[in-house]
């Protein structure tokens, strides 16, 4: 692969360095951050897809992992103020939720037929729920699907719900585990940089203390998601800096499964004013990500945040993962503009963007085991 790349770009006009990366990547070497950096600032889209392209080869070969899954929202009350959230309301405002345990279970139930293998959970700090809430809902979920799998609970509701129980992390995650979790989402983790956090999310758990979650996570065998929110006001250094975070925390724990960029959604939040990262961004976003992130296996573009479109194109730029069915069970992207209003797809739909695309199409669980090949 090295000898048949390299003097192709040798010949294509690129400067030293961006040949020297590439050689480097090509050799399979890892990178420095200034030099993820460099590829944010000058490398172009058809450089980033081949060298991304390369890494996920290298990893994932041609195949491209989706799953069968819904989401629950168990509420919208949230006792934090991010800055880029629309989705978020104040306990009694209008547009509120709040769900009990009785009305989450049936809703999983209400989806048990379609063949689902996947309950992600995620919502709101709501102040008056504690962590022993959320374990009994797990067992209620657990006691009508015992065969699904739960990925729930942002490091940040982690965080909310061991607090209000007055319980240490690596005991509430020992709890949640016992009633059922099996994995982390990536949520919370928006940017990493505290100084930027501080104007973006302030009230949240800070950057030490997400990362640290996740170590505890990983400690007691709950592999995780990791996430970054980015086109907000980060520069390119703060995303290699949030990536560099990512990469030394699974050096040492290796407990990370996947990475998902979250692209900023503009509308109706408080940086409604900043316009989105374009298309060409995005992919951009996923290459470096891929190229960077050298030792996390998985790379996910969310359809319904990005739309189907562009998730098909993202596989072309290091993507490894289109998520799931999802079946119209999350609103978190639709109140912040999505122009996915109803997100759902069925598993033929998935199968045939993947193929569409080139790559080999596996169904997968939450732990990325292969149900089954397509
Ligand atoms: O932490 C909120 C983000 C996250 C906006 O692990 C926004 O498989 C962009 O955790 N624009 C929650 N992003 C979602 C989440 C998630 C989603 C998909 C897959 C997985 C996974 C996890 O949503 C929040 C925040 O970073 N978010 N508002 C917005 N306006
Ligand atoms: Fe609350 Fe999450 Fe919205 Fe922040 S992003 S305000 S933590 S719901």
């Amino acid at each position: 692969m090295v000898s048949t790349i390299l003097p192709l770009l040798k010949q294509s006009g690129l400067s030293a360095t961006l040949i020297e990366i590439a050689d480097k990547i090509a050799s399979g070497s890892r990178i420095t951050s200034e030099e993820g950096i460099l590829l944010f600032k000058e490398g172009s889209l058809p450089y980033l897809a081949v060298l991304a392209d390369l890494v996920r080869k290298r990893i994932n070969g041609n195949q491209v992992f989706f799953n069968r899954n819904i989401h629950l929202e168990p509420t919208n009350i949230c006792v934090n103020h991010c800055a880029f959230c629309s989705y978020r309301r104040r306990k009694g405002e209008e547009g509120c939720w709040e769900m009990g345990i009785g009305e989450l279970v049936q809703m999983a139930k209400s989806h048990a037929l379609s063949g689902i293998t996947e309950i992600h959970i995620v919502g709101g700090v709501h102040p008056d729920r504690d962590i022993h809430f959320y374990a009994d809902l797990l067992v209620e979920i657990r006691k009508i699907l015992p065969d699904v799998q739960i990925k729930a609970f942002t490091a940040v509701e982690i965080d909310a719900m061991c607090k209000f129980a007055q319980m240490e992390i690596k005991d509430g995650l020992s709890l949640l585990k016992e009633a059922g979790l099996v994995s982390l989402p990536g949520g919370g983790a928006e940017i990493f940089d505290e100084t930027l956090r501080a104007k973006i999310c302030p009230d949240k758990t800070d950057s030490a203390g997400w990362l640290n979650i996740h170590r505890t996570a990983h400690q007691l065998g709950i592999p995780t998601n990791s996430t970054m929110l980015y086109g907000l006001i980060e520069d390119y250094s703060h995303r290699i800096d949030h990536l560099n975070r990512l990469r030394n925390l699974q050096d040492e724990t290796g407990g990370f499964n996947a990475f998902i960029p979250l692209k900023f959604k503009h509308y109706n939040n408080r940086f409604s004013h900043i316009e989105e990262q374009t298309t060409i961004e995005d992919l951009r976003n996923y290459a470096v990500s891929r190229i960077f992130l050298d030792n996390i296996p998985h790379l996910k573009a969310y359809w319904p945040m990005i739309g189907k479109q562009v998730a098909q194109l993202s596989l072309a730029f290091g993507v490894d993962d289109l998520d799931g069915t999802i079946d119209d069970t999350t609103k978190i992207y639709s109140m912040a503009g999505s122009e996915e209003k109803s997100p759902t797809a069925s598993t033929d739909q998935l199968t045939a963007m993947i193929r569409g695309a080139g790559f080999v199409p596996v169904e997968r669980d939450t732990l990325y085991n292969t149900i089954e090949s397509a």
